[in-house]
């Protein structure tokens, strides 16, 4: 046994016991164990090695049609009341669940090996970060928890004979029987039979039946949102779905900015920005979630807990993130694309023209079939060290300080490209309120306009009227060096259906004022959804864009705004009596600000 942490040989015993493998293996994080496991799926045909010479070291794989993304209908978090989960969550009674799972994982690793996979989220060692232990029956799990996270030896080293961690149980749901196997296709259960469950009084996940992307890489969306939420609550810190990133202005000086967008908003793209305006320049920190607690000199730090990054892939291009591009160009695992003649990958809106390959379904696939060949949902696991623009100081224990948090969202009419709040408060209620029109990473989203708080709706691991609350009270403890508060949407159309505003790059000319708001150098006027910049505040030299455009886009409609009412009172009606006095405040400013 690689520890001697009583705690944890019980429970890994104790699932043992239930799960009934073959064979019990503990994941040492080491190349030896990755290059081991990637022959054996290459070797059993649920994995295809790509061309050497164009992709070192790098794999696709192709997930079951059934299991392509999160399962918003299948997770749960498990409270023990149903008020604690709140209007946002599926919820359970613990007892039952745990009832109904038990059943399910009884004897559901038969003729599989069990993994234990120790993991750190965070630097290991780091004050802010937490250690989780996966067990899997899916190799794909670990190879992705590799590159995603911090696997081996040293996290069951800190851990030492009594270190706090959080337990996370995996199964594909899909037992063997005595001879057997999966004859190279994806296992996982039916739908009816998934379930990712948390229990975060426990701070404990179960999950059953799928073995794709957050639904299965247990440190992501379950740990270091869900279960994470509920503990920074509990221990005054903040668990966001933030990307990181450090711009620097021509002067030197560093900002950090911490921005939530919803999935498939082009989050993974800000992150990785090259600025189009002159002298400044964009450093990427980290692109899905941010840790953060107030350090001693009173800022908000933030540290990424992952140590990869796991991207939709349709829609990366070099145009759109060539510093992903670049990052993926090796030892990458991608999922549900296309398989090219030349052994290498492609997806929709790559910009490289491809006439023929085998598509994530794996069939014969041409332009012409109809069909897409990557599905909208394919992803990229890539080390976050292999990103050309990372940090030098990413892994810094100690956190960035963040200057700037930015909420948004996918609209194409009513939100101007850019606002600022009057104050924490309202900044709060920006995000609260935030909508978005819905994507392709979660599989039974299908409602036309989705409101997602702090675009955490999938990932708040609690009541999220007491979610609001901390938030509320971040502000209060952090005072004058609270983070200044902003919206953007990039996705506005013209009558024309087409893009206003040419996003990408070109989005550095809205951070440029961000910043100088920061600094005080930069103006804005007041509006009745917060503070704006005229046209003479952003910097467009050289932007192929005419004035009237730009008008168009920093044009707020109030009437537009007045007619979304129902659809908010809705939903913050849903959150009853959880809803805070100083939410409820920010509602009644806005709507009497709308009607002035
Ligand atoms: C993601 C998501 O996978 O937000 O990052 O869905
Ligand atoms: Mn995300």
């Amino acid at each position: 046994m690689p520890t001697k942490h009583k705690k944890l040989l019980a429970w890994v015993e104790e699932i043992r016991q239930m799960v009934k493998p073959d064979q019990v293996v503990w994941a040492d994080g080491t190349k030896e164990e990755y290059d081991r496991l990637m022959d054996e799926m290459v070797e059993s045909g649920l994995a295809v090695r790509l061309n050497d010479s164009k992709r070192p070291n790098s794999f696709l794989f192709r997930s079951d049609p059934s299991d392509v993304a999160r399962v918003e209908d299948r997770t749960y978090i498990a409270s023990r009341t149903q008020d604690a989960a709140g209007p946002t969550n599926n919820w359970i009674d613990p007892v039952e669940l745990k009832a109904t799972m038990r059943e399910l994982y009884d004897g559901c690793m038969r003729g599989r090996t069990m993994f234990v996979i120790p993991f750190s989220m965070g630097p290991i060692g780091s004050p802010i970060a937490k250690v989780g232990i996966e067990i899997t029956d899916s190799p794909y799990v670990v190879v992705n928890m590799h590159i995603m996270t911090r696997v081996g030896q040293a996290v069951l080293d800190t851990l030492g004979e009594d270190g706090q961690f959080i337990p996370c149980l995996h199964s594909v749901g899909k037992p063997l029987g005595p001879g057997e196997s999966d004859n190279g296709q994806w296992p996982c259960a039916p739908i009816e039979q998934k379930y990712i469950a948390h229990f975060p009084e426990e701070n404990l996940i179960w999950s059953y039946g799928s073995g794709y992307g957050g639904n299965a890489l247990l440190g992501k969306k379950c740990l270091a949102l869900r279960i994470a939420s509920a503990l920074a609550r509990r221990e005054g810190w903040m668990a966001e779905h933030m990307l990181i990133l450090r711009l620097t202005n021509p002067e030197g000086k560093q900002f950090h900015i911490a921005a939530a967008f919803p999935s498939a908003c082009g989050k993974t793209n800000l992150a990785m920005l090259i600025p189009t305006v002159e002298g400044w320049n964009c450093e990427c920190i980290g692109d899905d979630i941010a840790w953060m607690k107030i350090g001693p000199d009173g800022t908000l730090r933030a540290i990424n807990p992952e140590a990869g990054f796991f991207g939709v892939a349709p829609g990366t291009s070099y145009k759109s993130n060539p510093m992903a591009m670049d990052t993926i160009v090796k030892n990458s695992i991608f999922t549900n694309c296309v398989l090219t003649d030349d052994g290498d990958i492609w997806w929709e809106d790559m910009n490289v023209d491809i006439d023929h390959g085998i598509d994530w379904k794996g069939n014969e696939w041409t332009p012409k079939s109809g069909t897409p060949g990557a599905h909208p949902n394919a992803r990229f696991t890539t080390p976050a060290a292999q990103c050309p623009i990372i940090c030098d100081d990413w892994e810094d224990p100690a956190g960035v300080p963040i200057d700037i948090f930015i909420f948004g969202g996918r609209r194409t009419k009513v939100m101007p490209l850019v606002h600022e709040s009057f104050d924490w408060d309202h900044g709060v209620f920006m995000g609260a309120t935030a909508a978005s029109e819905p994507t392709a990473a979660a599989l039974d989203v299908k409602k036309k306009l989705r409101r997602d708080p702090m675009a955490m709706l999938p990932f708040c691991g609690y009541n999220i009227g007491d979610y609001w609350q901390h938030w509320f009270e971040m502000g209060d403890k952090l005072g004058d060096k609270a983070p200044k508060i902003f919206y953007v949407n990039w996705f506005r159309k013209n009558d024309q259906g087409k893009f206003i505003w040419p996003g990408f790059g070109e989005n550095s000319r809205i951070l440029k004022w961000m910043c100088e708001r920061v600094d005080g150098t930069a103006e804005a006027i007041e509006t009745s959804i917060g503070m704006m910049p005229q046209i003479k505040d952003i910097d467009i030299s050289g932007l192929d864009m005419s004035e009237k455009e730009l008008e168009e886009i920093l044009e707020v409609d109030n009437n537009a705004f007045i007619s979304e009412f129902d659809d908010l009172d809705s939903f913050i009606s849903s959150v009853a009596d959880r809803l805070p006095k100083r939410m409820e405040d920010q509602i009644k400013l806005y709507k009497e600000r709308m009607k002035k």
